[in-house]
């Protein structure tokens, strides 16, 4: 007997659109069949080359991502696009449909738009973007760009799904957003500052060349791919003009992805972040798992009312009582042995993002 996700897989594989917006729906809204399909999807689909797009809202990054989708489909891949932004309604894609007709003309046929709603990832990233880009690739996709607002920490999230994070910058948004804050700057592998035909373009290119120089170990590289004398390779973040009105500057742009891609495939890196990426998934959702049964457990114990009217009388000690709380889920263990393993995992999943590629990489290139 066949079950309706082995159906839906059966379908997604064959490529049938209905049925990548439905997985994808499943995998949004957590539905019960979720978790078999995508136990197959893990299984069987292949990792995509994932580019991330982030930047300050306004930047032009939802004009900008049609123009890039359609460049990279025309070279004969099929383009997903994962728009995460909390400011388009969640629309079935009709509204986000028109607005990319808008701005690029004609939809294409290998490439597939779909918003997705960004609860559950406390403004950044929802954590399961990583499913869905598996997802997308179960259907035959082989690039995903994910368009994802730039607001602080939320940049660092999109580092555990992409290859490659492209940060978009625009004159007029104000110099603070542009010449940035260091850890923004050093997650991208390629800077864009797009409204290139507005006035103010030039200087924003000066200030961000100038602050990837400050940040940067070595001043004397050439923007994107250098061979060093002793064989080792080295990406140099480009920074790169367009104007999404009329797609001006999309083809560099894509040359350097492209460029990016080969080198990180040159250094095995591809992979390895295939794997970190998987890890990274593998963290999140085991915190998830873990706080909703932890969750559910304290729901259903009397002991919280009794702490929360205590509370609620006032004069009560809340540290006092979240730690009775806790004692109750999980008393504190005195086996050595059982002590290690929660630590390692514990430690392994407060660990910060991994660094991004351009800081790792003389560690790396050099044998
Ligand atoms: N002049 C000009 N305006 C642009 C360009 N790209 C986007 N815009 C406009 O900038 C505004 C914000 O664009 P949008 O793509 O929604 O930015 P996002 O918030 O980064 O996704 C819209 O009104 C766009 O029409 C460009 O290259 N030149
Ligand atoms: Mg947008």
């Amino acid at each position: 007997m066949t079950t309706e996700a082995q159906r839906v897989f059966c379908d997604l594989r064959a490529g049938q659109p209905r049925a990548l917006s439905r997985a994808i729906s499943w995998v949004e809204n957590e539905t019960r069949q979720a978790p078999e399909l995508l136990e197959q999807i893990y299984a069987q689909a292949p990792h995509p080359w994932v580019i991330g797009i982030t930047g300050a809202g306004g930047a032009g990054k939802s004009s900008l991502v049609p123009h890039i989708a359609r460049r990279l489909a025309d070279g004969g891949s099929r383009v997903a696009v994962l728009a995460v932004d909390p400011s388009s309604p969640l629309t079935g894609g009709a509204l986000l449909g028109d607005r990319i007709r808008d701005n690029a003309g004609e939809q294409h046929p290998r490439v597939y738009f779909r918003s997705v709603a960004t609860r559950g990832g406390q403004g950044g990233l929802a954590t399961c973007v990583a499913d869905l880009v598996r997802v997308t690739a179960a259907a035959g996709h082989d690039i995903v760009l994910i368009e994802t607002v730039g607001a602080g920490q939320s940049e660092l999230g999109i580092l555990n799904v992409a290859h490659c994070v492209v940060l978009v910058n625009a004159p007029g948004l104000g110099d603070d957003v542009q010449a940035q804050k260091a850890g923004v700057m050093e997650i991208a592998d390629l800077l864009v500052v797009n409204k290139a035909d507005r006035p103010g373009a030039e200087d924003v290119v000066a200030s961000l060349q100038q602050a990837l120089l400050l940040s940067e170990a070595r001043a004397h590289m050439r923007e994107g791919v250098n061979e060093l004398a002793d064989g080792a390779t080295y990406w140099h973040p480009p920074v790169l003009k367009t104007a999404a009105l009329d797609g001006t500057g999309v083809e560099v742009l894509c040359g350097q992805l492209h460029a990016h891609r080969a080198l990180l495939q040159r250094q095995g890196r591809f992979e390895e972040l295939n794997r970190l990426h998987d890890l990274r998934r593998m963290q999140a959702y085991f915190k998830e798992v873990v706080q909703r049964r932890l969750q559910q457990r304290i729901e259903s114990m009397a002991l919280l009312q009794l702490l929360e009217e205590g509370l609620a009388r006032g004069g009560g000690d809340p540290l006092g009582a979240a730690r009775q709380l806790a004692d109750a889920v999980l008393p504190p263990s005195h086996d050595p042995t059982d002590l290690q393993a929660p630590a390692a995992l514990a430690d392994a999943v407060t660990r910060s993002p991994i660094p991004p590629l351009h800081t790792q990489k003389e560690k790396e290139t050099t044998p």
